[in-house]
């Protein structure tokens, strides 16, 4: 081969490695959706949506969402259904916190969702209400008294590190029950009941676990 040729060579070459970044193929054009968790935010350092023991008493759940409805219901002036969308449209709040499971694990994420208290005040409780019983779609249940989902940000999260929550992890929607045991962070939500009965007991809760459930205080 003489130096022509080698020149050529090269410079086909040269030009053929310049075309790939000009004129890409078609399947590097696709544009990526945001489907990645974030594993930081405002400096702090997040658990993955996947650093969790799934140990439900059901395991995971599937909901149809196109026939799934939220229902609350109980000592309400209106009781109410939503979709999915629908429950969607209140005002979204985000914050990290902490679930601490009494089985000795933690998981730190980005929570988005709704305030329960929103949700309720939709619906608006009776003088009698002493008590929101959540019920989710394993037969699962759990409840607070009525002032503290009242009077605080207590959210029900749709999204953990800006991914919506997978199935495992309660979609549609957990309780961030921030500054509770993890067995009051009830996933798949499907009705907030409104009842009268201050000794009402959840799932765990029957079963010998505090119903106040602090995180400082022994479970
Ligand atoms: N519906 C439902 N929600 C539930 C449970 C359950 O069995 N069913 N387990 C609870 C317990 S004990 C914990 S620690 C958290 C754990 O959340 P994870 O299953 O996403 O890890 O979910 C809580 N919410
Ligand atoms: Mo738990």
């Amino acid at each position: 081969m003489d130096k022509i040729t080698i020149f050529t060579i090269v410079l086909v070459g040269a030009f053929m490695v310049l075309a790939l970044f000009l004129f890409p193929a078609p399947s590097e054009q696709i544009k990526q959706l945001q489907s990645v968790e974030i594993r930081e935010y405002e400096g702090e350092n997040l658990s993955s949506v996947a650093d969790f023991r799934e140990n439900s008493i059901k395991g995971p759940q599937t909901v149809d969402i196109s026939t799934y409805r939220l229902k609350v219901d109980g000592l309400v002036k209106t009781p109410k259904e939503y979709t999915y969308d629908e429950v969607l449209q209140n005002q979204a709040y985000k914050k990290i916190v902490t679930l601490n499971c009494v089985e000795g694990w933690s998981a730190t994420l980005l929570w988005e969702g709704v305030l329960v208290s929103d949700i309720i005040k939709k619906s608006e409780a009776l003088p009698e209400a002493k008590t929101v019983i959540f019920h989710a779609v394993d037969g699962y249940t759990t409840s607070f008294p009525i002032e503290f989902i009242m009077s605080n940000p207590i959210i029900m999260a749709y999204k953990m590190n800006e991914v919506i929550l997978p199935k495992e992890r309660g979609y549609p929607f957990q309780l961030v029950a921030e500054d509770k045991w993890g067995y009051k962070w009830i996933k798949w939500i499907e009705r907030i009941e409104l009842s009268d009965d201050v000794n009402y007991k959840g799932y765990w809760e029957s079963r010998g676990f505090s119903d106040t459930a602090d995180l400082n205080e022994p479970f």
